[in-house]
This record gives structure tokens, sequence and C-alpha cells, in this order.
């Protein structure tokens, strides 16, 4: 029984947990916002804005920076970091780090008396990393499909079609277009194992879970496969780290952060995974049986699964489960920013979601919800279509767009097959009552929340004491995800019929796209 701590690198913020898995207990809860805590990076939402179309990047560096500021921090308020015996962490799954040879060396003598970012800036070969929101390879995506005879090929060894913010394509596209900085790159990272690496002072593994979000994992040996790789980019296979269990203790963790922020230098440095692996294990989903839907900067929706089954129409993705055998997903980049994006255009406050559940919903009208470019289905700036021009108030249209995410959602999870009794829901807008009415009734299932928000982080420090201590996942998850008593929303069974002719109307509207 020990303490742990948990870390989560997710698209917007770096929130840090730490357990008492002995007393079942959180004894410390921090997070540092890249937006407003990091202004010098410009980059409210964490990515970097007013980009060429398309291109979403983010800066490597303010990762960093957000890592030394937590530790600050936590240090500052009295909390004695020396207590901690394992971390593990996650990040947001495809984003990439370029890194030259002179890394492992700069892990390898960092000085408390710098930042890291000032220590290791230099060995980017790439100043900026995509992440997962970028759509710019859609050429790299389809010379990788031809060359290995076809997308469904691709799919059945990777677990997804060739996708645009997969790491694969995007490390051929930076080989097409910047040969001689790919060329003087000695290691590629995914935001997990850059950071793990950072945490450890040297050079991590890739967890199988978040490496099978890269379209160039085997799903069925679990190592690389040879032909992706040789279809992505020249020499790749030297530039990859090597893949390893989700419990594995990769070392201590690094003197820097003994020195600086005085954790013990025995604390161990377990792998880190995927946001969506992470919460899956955070969720107590890592078994069959749970339906999640995360609703995060990405919603996303995810179950656990003993079989990799595959999405026949392309949008799906199977990924490895840190504590089990896969897990399948759907993501869409219309989430939060969306939610948002319509809030300011109304001049609306989270209050009127809650409030846009309380009037019958408009029977035959539906909104395509695609503010912004979206994965699932691929459209590049749809906008908020809808099939009637009708007048509608402020509440009508919020709801409207809360239906059209969630009816998109039920239809590219058909593949899944599930028929949840229970949707569990996490992520930031998960807090709304609204947001999760709509669910409850566009699913026809009762949606409840956990105890502890923040699966991601919670999954990364139960990883942490699973793996470093042998601690039982049983025992843990009764521990840390109970769900919330009071958080159960029944769905408003009348409603059904009216949500499946909206589904009919809406599928139509897609197909039209
Ligand atoms: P990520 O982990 O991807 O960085 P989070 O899970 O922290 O994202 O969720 C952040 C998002 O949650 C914000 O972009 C915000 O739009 C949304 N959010 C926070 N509070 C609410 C609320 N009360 N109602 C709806 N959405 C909310
Ligand atoms: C999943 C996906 C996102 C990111 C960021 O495939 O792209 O959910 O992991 O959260």
């Amino acid at each position: 029984m020990a303490i742990v701590l948990g870390l989560d690198s997710s698209t917007q913020s770096l929130s840090a947990i730490v357990l008492d898995t002995e007393a079942g207990s959180i004894l410390w809860e921090e997070t540092v916002r890249f937006g407003e805590d990091l202004p010098a990076y410009n980059a409210p939402h964490g990515f970097i804005p007013d980009s060429p179309s398309g291109q979403v990047h983010a800066d490597p560096m303010m990762w960093l920076d957000a890592l030394d500021l937590l530790f600050a921090r936590i240090k500052s308020q009295g909390f004695d970091l020396q207590s901690i015996r394992a971390i593990s962490g996650a990040g947001q799954q495809h984003g990439s780090v370029y890194l030259d040879a002179s890394f492992s060396d700069r892990l390898s003598r960092l000085e408390p008396k710098e930042l890291l970012s000032k220590q290791l800036t230099s060995s980017l070969t790439r100043p900026t990393s995509p992440i997962w929101m970028d759509g710019t390879t859609t050429t790299a995506c389809r010379q990788i499909e031809e060359k290995l005879g076809g997308p469904l090929e691709v799919c059945r060894r990777s677990g997804s079609v060739a996708i645009r913010r997969f790491t694969g394509p995007q490390i051929r596209q930076f080989y097409q277009q910047s040969p001689e900085q790919y060329q003087a790159t000695a290691r590629i990272h995914l935001v997990s194992s850059f950071l793990a690496s950072v945490m450890t002072g040297s050079s991590s593994r890739i967890d199988r879970g978040d490496g099978a979000g890269m379209n160039l994992m085997n799903l069925s040996t679990g190592g690389w496969d040879a032909d992706l790789v040789e279809a992505t980019a020249p020499d790749l296979a030297s530039k990859l780290p090597a893949l390893a269990d989700s419990a594995t203790v990769i070392g201590n963790i690094a003197p820097y952060f003994v020195n600086k922020y005085g954790f013990s230098e025995k604390c161990l440095s377990v792998l880190w995974t995927g946001d969506n692996p992470s919460s899956l294990v955070g969720m107590g989903a890592a078994q069959p049986g749970k339906v999640v839907i995360s609703l995060g900067t990405s919603d996303t929706l995810f179950a656990a699964l003993t079989e990799p089954l595959t999405d026949p129409n392309g949008f799906g993705h199977v990924f490895g489960n840190p504590w089990g055998e896969y897990m399948s997903l759907v993501c869409f980049r219309n989430g939060s920013l969306a939610r948002e994006a319509l809030r300011d255009e109304l001049s609306a406050e989270w209050s009127d979601f809650e409030a846009a559940v309380s009037r019958p919903p408009l029977a035959k009208e539906v909104m395509l919800p695609f503010v912004e470019p979206e994965i699932t289905p691929r459209t590049d700036g749809a906008g908020l279509m809808r099939n009637s021009s009708s007048e509608l108030s402020t509440l009508e249209r919020i709801r409207l767009l809360l239906e059209g995410q969630f009816l998109n959602m039920r239809l590219h999870s058909v593949w899944m097959q599930l028929q949840p009794d229970v949707i569990y829901v996490t992520g930031g807008a998960s807090a709304n009552q609204g947001i999760c009415q709509v669910i409850a009734d566009v699913f026809g299932a009762p949606v409840k929340r956990l105890s502890v928000s923040g699966s991601v982080c919670l999954g990364a420090g139960m990883r942490a004491a699973e793996a470093a201590f042998d601690e039982s996942k049983q025992r843990l998850e009764s521990l840390f995800c109970p769900t919330d008593p009071d958080s159960k929303i029944e769905p408003n069974r009348s409603l059904s019929p009216i949500y499946d002719n909206k589904l009919q109307e809406f599928a139509q509207l897609v197909r039209a796209l």
C-alpha cells in the first residue's frame, strides 16, 4: 500500500492527483491550465491558434513548463513530495515530439537550477508537435493505404484505417515536407512517452495502449508492423522507441525532480499511456461491460473489448487496454470547444445548457454539430447545418446542438454492438446536468458519474500502484471508482421514438454531406 502520483497532460491542461492507496483517499489535486497559467505560449486552448488551414500543433516546451509549474505549486503549498513512491501518467493521444541524438544525453544531466524547457529545447528537430486535432495528412494517409493494399488492410493490422491525426501519417508528412529535419531526428516520442522520458531522465518505451493510436503497431503481435513502418518513412524503425506493456516500471524518478522538488530518489517511474486508455482504468471500466462517454476537449465513447472489433466504416479505433486486452473508441473533434463556441456566440452561460432540457424537444428538427472540421464523420467545415430554417430561441439552439452531438455519437458507435444498461460519463463537461440528460435521452439509458472526477489522472495513479507494488486492480477499483450515489440521471423514455426518428433524419443529413 503506497502513496502514488497520477499525471494527465491533456489538450488544455496538466493535472495531478495524489492517492493514498492504503486509506483509499485522495491527498492532493492540482491543475495547471496552459492558456491561463502559461500565457507566454499564446495558446488559450493548449494549441497554437491561427495556423494554416487544418494544422493544429502545440509547443512541447509548454508541456515541460507546465510540469515545472505544477511541482513548484504543490511544493510551495506544503505537500511533501518525498512521500510519493511511484508515478505514472497519461498524455493526449497521437501527438508526437521529434528529438535529435542529444536528447538522451541532455536527459541524463538535467540541471535543477534551470527549467526543463531551457535544457531540452535544443534537442527538438521539429519545434512544434502535431496534436490529435490536426487534419492535414490526407495525402500521407492515402499513400500509406496504397502501399499496404488498401484501408482495410491497414485497419486489419493496426486497428484503424489510416487516420489523419494518427502519428504514422503525421510522421510521413514531416518526412516529405522537411526531409533534413526528419533525417536529424533520432527519436520520435508520443506525448506520453516524451513526458515519461523527462520524468525518468532517460528515453522511455511506448505503452501498447497508446502505441495502437499510431497506425504503426500490429495489434495481433503487439510489436511494430514492419510493413506499416516501412510504408510510413525511411529508417523509421530506428527512430521509434520499443513498445512495452502498460505495467512496466521504467526506472526511478530523475535526480532533477529529487533535487528541485524534494521527491524521494527511490520513487518509481511507471510507463505512461494515452488519455483514453488511462480513463478506461480510472472509470473502473477495464473489464468489458461498462460504456464510458468522456466529455473533454474531444468527446469520446469507449469500452473494453476482449477481441479487436474494427469499424467497417473506418471511423472507430481499437486501442490497447492497459488492464485488459483491447478497447474500442470513437472520437469527435466537435466536443467542448464546439459547445463553447455556441455558448459564446449566443452570449449564453453553462447554466443555459442545464436549462435547455427543461422544455420538450423539437420533434422534427435536427442539427449537424460541426462548428469545426470533424473527424467522425470526416468533414471540413459543414457548420451547424439544419433540416429546417425555422426561427429558434437560444435554448432551442443549444438543445439542438447537444442532440446533434449525441445523435452523431450514437450513429457512429453502432459498430461497437454495445447495449449499455448504464452510461458512465467523465471529463469537464460531464458536470453539466443538461448535457448528461441529453445523453440519457438520446441513448435511452441512465447516465452516472463516478465520485472522483478526472478519470485520466486517477487511472494514471491506479496504474502506478498496480505496476510498482502489484496492488490488486479490483481493490483499487473498489476504493477509487465508486459511482456518485446522487448522480444517476434517468432517460425520459417517452422521448425514445422521437430520438429514433431524429437519428434517421440525422443519418440522412450526414449522408448528404
Ligand atoms: P481536456 O482533458 O481535454 O483538456 P477537460 O476534461 O478538462 O478537457 O474538459 C475541459 C472542457 O470542459 C472545457 O473546454 C469546457 O468547455 C468544459 N466544461 C467545463 N465545465 C463545464 C460545464 N459546467 N458545462 C459544460 N462544459 C464544461
Ligand atoms: C482519441 C483522440 C482524443 C485525444 C485527446 O483518438 O484523438 O481523444 O486523445 O483527448
